[in-house]
């Protein structure tokens, strides 16, 4: 068969390479210019097809699948303020290092600055936010152009997901006719009778990719094994530090290490160590409770750690960003993609490699374990944390309260998504420990509260775990139009909404004493949240109390659909709540 136009053996040539190397979903949204790549996906039968009518919570949903999956969901979009609707997402997704593919649509060169209808400057939209940009040329049934452009749809999956995954960007010039029609054989956009069967890089491609990719595993050099084993054999005290991650230290990795070294693991909920099957295995304690502890008096008298192993990027807790910054020890970072992702600068070792690499090249050898006492004071303060949690938990209610339940409550497996503001705060404070595979997800990289249930929704619809999104009110109004993806895209969802009007994130700043600081700040808005129920394709149920909230929860897990579960709160009194468990727990250690 040969393609009716150039723009349409274009695009399913290039679909058809993204396809060859593993692309199996897109998200398209409606628009003209972008016509001939709409069409080759639609029409692709192994092409799963998320349709979304806004363009910036398509970018986060596909970010939320990225991130999940590790593999991009390509993103399809026409020309003009469409793109730049993308650019929220491509931000987060440069920033925490997750593979998106943007193809933009855009009209010819000799229209830009022409004064041509919904024609704006696409060219490096994103500026550095992208690992690698390519302004496609003008479709053309040329047998070169048709190699480069497979080669490029190859070249553009393997920069979205190498050794340092993050967006691409490949803005793709169209000129009219963009839809499937036959053109004569006279008209420039014309395709010759017998041309695309007989290039083999037209409609026939090769068996399997045209070009394949292989990437590989950074492991560490011999010199950095060296010092990073001098460092930990001498060592007494040392830590393992696992920050959010979304392909990060393994499990099995970090049981290796830990058992070698004896060192206790803090693990961030975002790190994907703080809940799995191998949080009984280890023998050391998977620390969690530390953004309650570190920061006492108690623990500023026990000495320093000798040697601290960072994996991930930086930590959620500022307690523990605090530790690490005051310790004077040997600081180790692993990050395979080289991003120095330390900005209290106190690291003495970047060590560019694969973490799991790092790991097991360190482990293989006899390590000698740590102090036994050492541990035990990281075990005996998780008992104080955790101790004082559960207490409050039988005397109070509050936002961390909720996190506390809903991470201890959601099935094996689930993915958690949880919001930026004090949802992910509450969930690295109160999130305990356990051996349900949890996938606890968030968009760290550039934690905007925008865009939250889109990221929620897309890495919802990417697995078949139940998906629970904990979100605050502002995130919640900030992404209202996401959430027509749950009908749209047939995504179901448990959503607890964390309503205390406002951001009550700012009561933890300064300008809580400042007069500006309601109207301007804090920013209560008294808005009912119940009419979303009937605009999208979800029950919207407000809870008051644990047990209720309790029951709704674990009922809305048993059942089909989404459910929005609206639990109101006063932010002052949540935060006067987390003021007196730490110094309940401050006192606490310092008894013991
Ligand atoms: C897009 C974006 N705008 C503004 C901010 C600044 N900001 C951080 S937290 C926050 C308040 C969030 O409120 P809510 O979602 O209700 O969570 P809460 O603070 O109540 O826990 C704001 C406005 C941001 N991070 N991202
Ligand atoms: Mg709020």
């Amino acid at each position: 068969m040969t393609a009716p136009n150039v723009n349409t053996l274009w695009a399913k040539t290039l679909v058809a390479e993204l396809v060859a190397n593993g692309v199996d979903a897109v998200c398209l949204s409606p628009g003209s210019r972008s016509t001939p790549l709409t069409v080759a996906f639609a029409e692709h039968p192994e092409v799963e097809v998320f349709s979304h009518l806004d363009e910036r919570s398509a970018a986060f949903f596909a970010l939320g699948r990225g991130r999940r999956t590790g593999t991009p969901t390509p993103l399809v979009c026409t020309s003009g303020t469409a793109a730049a609707n993308y650019h929220p997402a491509v931000i987060e997704a440069n920033q925490s290092g997750v593979p998106l593919v943007l193809l933009t649509a855009d009209r010819p060169p000799e229209l830009i600055d022409s004064g041509a209808n919904q024609t704006v400057d696409q060219e490096k939209l994103y500026g550095d936010a992208v690992r690698w940009y390519r302004d496609m040329p003008e479709p053309e049934a040329e047998p070169r152009k048709m190699r480069m452009l497979r080669t490029t749809a190859a070249r553009a999956l393997a920069a979205s997901t190498g050794s340092d995954p993050g967006p691409v960007h490949l803005n793709c010039r169209f000129r009219k006719p963009l839809e499937p029609t036959r053109v004569p054989d006279d008209h420039p956009a014309s395709v010759p009778d017998d041309w695309a069967g007989g290039d083999r890089a037209a409609e026939a491609g090769r068996d399997g990719p045209f070009v394949a990719t292989s990437g590989g595993v950074t492991a560490p050099g011999e010199d950095a094994i060296e010092r990073l084993q001098d460092a930990v054999t001498t060592a007494d005290r040392g830590l393992l530090v696992a920050g959010p991650a979304d392909d990060g230290l393994s499990a099995d990795a970090l049981e290796r290490l830990a058992n070698a070294t004896g060192f206790p693991a803090l693990a961030d909920p975002l790190s994907d160590l703080r809940f799995g099957p191998h949080v009984d295995r280890l023998d050391v304690p998977v620390c969690a409770g530390y953004d309650g502890y570190l920061g006492t008096d108690a623990v500023a008298a026990w000495d320093d750690p000798e040697v601290v192993l960072r994996f991930g990027a930086s930590p959620t807790s500022k307690p523990l960003r605090r530790y690490l910054r005051d310790a004077d020890c040997r600081q180790f970072v692993v990050d395979p993609t080289g991003g120095w992702p330390e900005a209290e600068f106190t690291a003495t070792d970047l060590v560019v490699a694969d973490a799991d690499a790092t790991a097991d090249a360190l482990a293989a050898d006899s390590l000698g374990r740590a102090d036994p006492a050492w541990r035990e004071q990281f075990a005996t303060a998780e008992r104080v944390h955790w101790d004082a949690v559960e207490a409050a938990l039988d005397e109070t209610y509050w936002e961390g309260g909720v996190l506390a339940d809903a991470t201890a409550l959601a099935p094996d497996p689930t993915t958690l998504f949880v919001s930026n503001s004090m949802p992910v705060r509450d969930a690295d404070r109160f999130g305990r420990p356990r051996t349900a595979d949890l996938t606890a997800l968030a968009n760290r990289g550039a934690s905007g509260i925008d865009g939250i249930t889109s990221t929620a929704l897309g890495a919802g619809s990417a697995t078949d775990d139940p998906l629970v999104l904990v979100t605050g009110d502002l995130a919640y109004y900030h992404d209202m139009n996401g959430l027509l993806a749950l009908g749209r895209c047939g995504v179901d969802a448990t959503v607890v909404l964390l309503n205390n009007d406002g951001g009550g994130i700012f009561h933890m700043l300064p300008i809580e004493e400042h007069p500006t600081f309601d109207e301007q700040f804090r920013t209560p808005h008294g808005l009912d949240f119940e009419p979303t129920e009937a605009l999208y394709d979800l029950d919207f149920e407000r809870t008051t109390g644990r047990e209720e909230f309790r029951e709704r929860f674990t009922a809305s897990l048993e059942r089909a659909g989404t459910q929005v579960i609206e639990v109101r709160f006063d932010a002052g009194d949540s935060h006067a709540v987390r003021e007196r468990l730490a110094e309940r727990v401050a006192d606490r250690l310092a008894d013991t």
